[in-house]
């Protein structure tokens, strides 16, 4: 690998919502034009990637009629076959309308929360139809700004019925979907219910099905909190729940930015990549992420190939840190392991006894110096590219 083209069997997906942002925020109007689907799709397999991902909504209007709907769909479809590109994932904007304004499976009104689970089983339908086997939550608008409506545990309990109503429904139409919780600190509300990637992963065993439950963490998402993504991308997958990624990039402080992946955190994509490359993850490679508002069309795809280029260079850097025999080295000089230790770490009355009287020198164990420096500042120039 040494031009960094993106092929299909990289398994690259882009949301339908990334390389369509036209640039909109709160404080100005939009900067590009709406690109349509098939155009999209078009353009995507042009650039080597192997999906599209949507939201109901990115391709359907919300209030389109049944033809309209049909036509739309067939047209994305004849782009799909034409490219052979595929949806795996799709999900619902149950963020967007008003009706909305105060959640969707957690407003205080029961009229909303029906009306989002209608709304999420016609785009489960419609994911189906396009052959998506992931179906993402993302709750958007599950949460508050005041929290003097006294509907902390309630929404909870909310959540969990809608959850275990489309979980059922799933099962029951065939559609053998997996679901995946995605976590967001704030933003649009002030909190958002299940924030974090160890919250939701604390919250999917109270399901009714948590086997069909897993997690879509965002890298902009734990780093808004303040968080470390590779450790939430860790604790996914030892928890045997990343079920999907969104990889993105994003400074520390800000408002939520989806940057272009590998953008700001260098460092934190590298071990992002490590972690999906090596951990068994085998999902799609989503990028979360859009254009800065400041660029043309020109711009978007400039973004798109960037993306994934700079995930593919970091892939290859992966080969190379694995590679480096001062770096492997290095990592054995890390780990300290004693098989003595070892047997007496499995629990046994007699083991526990034993370790209880063992002796340690506590003083040495203290003085040793692990070497991090050295690892941190090799990775840092292989990354810069001075080593090999
Ligand atoms: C929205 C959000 C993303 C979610 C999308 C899925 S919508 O753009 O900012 O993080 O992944 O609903
Ligand atoms: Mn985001
Ligand atoms: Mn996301």
């Amino acid at each position: 690998m040494t031009d960094f083209n993106p092929t299909p069997a990289d398994r690259f997906t882009f949301g339908l919502w990334t390389v369509g942002n036209v640039g909109r925020d709160p404080f100005g109007e939009p900067t590009r034009q709406p690109l349509s689907a098939p155009y999209i799709v078009r353009k995507l397999a042009e650039l080597g990637a192997s999906g599209i991902n949507l939201h109901d909504n990115d391709l359907v209007p919300i209030d389109a009629t049944a033809a309209e709907r049909d036509r739309i769909v067939s047209d994305l479809k004849a782009a799909l076959s034409e490219t052979g590109l595929k949806v795996p994932m799709a999900t619902t904007n149950l963020f967007g309308d008003p009706a909305f304004k105060d959640g969707a499976f957690t407003s205080a009104d029961r009229r909303v929360r029906a009306y989002a689970l209608q709304k999420t089983m016609r785009s489960m339908d419609l994911g189906a139809e396009l052959g998506a086997q992931t179906y993402v939550f993302w709750g958007g608008r599950e949460g508050t700004e005041v929290d003097a409506g006294g509907k902390l545990m309630d929404a909870l309990a909310w959540f969990r019925e809608s959850l275990n109503f489309l979980a059922e429904y799933s099962e029951a139409q065939g559609y053998g979907y997996r679901f995946a919780l995605e976590p967001k600190p704030n933003e649009p509300r002030a909190d958002i219910f299940l924030p974090t990637v160890g919250s939701a992963l604390g919250f999917i065993p109270t399901l009714d099905k948590p086997e069909l439950f897993g997690v879509n963490p965002e890298f902009a998402h734990e780093t808004m909190a303040g968080l470390s993504f590779p450790h939430a991308l860790a604790q996914a997958l030892d928890a045997g729940k990343l079920y999907h990624v969104d990889l993105n990039d994003q400074k520390m402080g800000r408002f939520d930015q989806d940057l272009r992946f590998g953008a700001e955190n260098i460092k934190g994509a590298f071990f992002t990549v490590m972690l999906l490359e090596e951990g068994g993850y085998s999902g799609p490679l989503h990028f979360d992420a859009h254009a800065l508002r400041t660029e043309d069309e020109a711009g978007v795809w400039t973004f798109t190939r960037g993306c994934m280029r700079t995930y593919l260079i970091l892939k290859d850097k992966v080969a190379q840190f694995r590679a480096d025999s001062e770096i492997t080295a290095a990592l054995e000089a890390y780990r300290v392991e004693d098989g003595e230790l070892a047997a007496l770490s499995k629990f046994s009355p007699e083991n526990a006894e034993a370790l209880k009287n063992r002796t340690f020198d506590r003083a040495a164990l203290g003085v040793r110096g692990p070497g991090l420096e050295a690892l941190d500042q090799m990775t840092t120039e292989l990354l810069m590219g001075v080593r090999g």
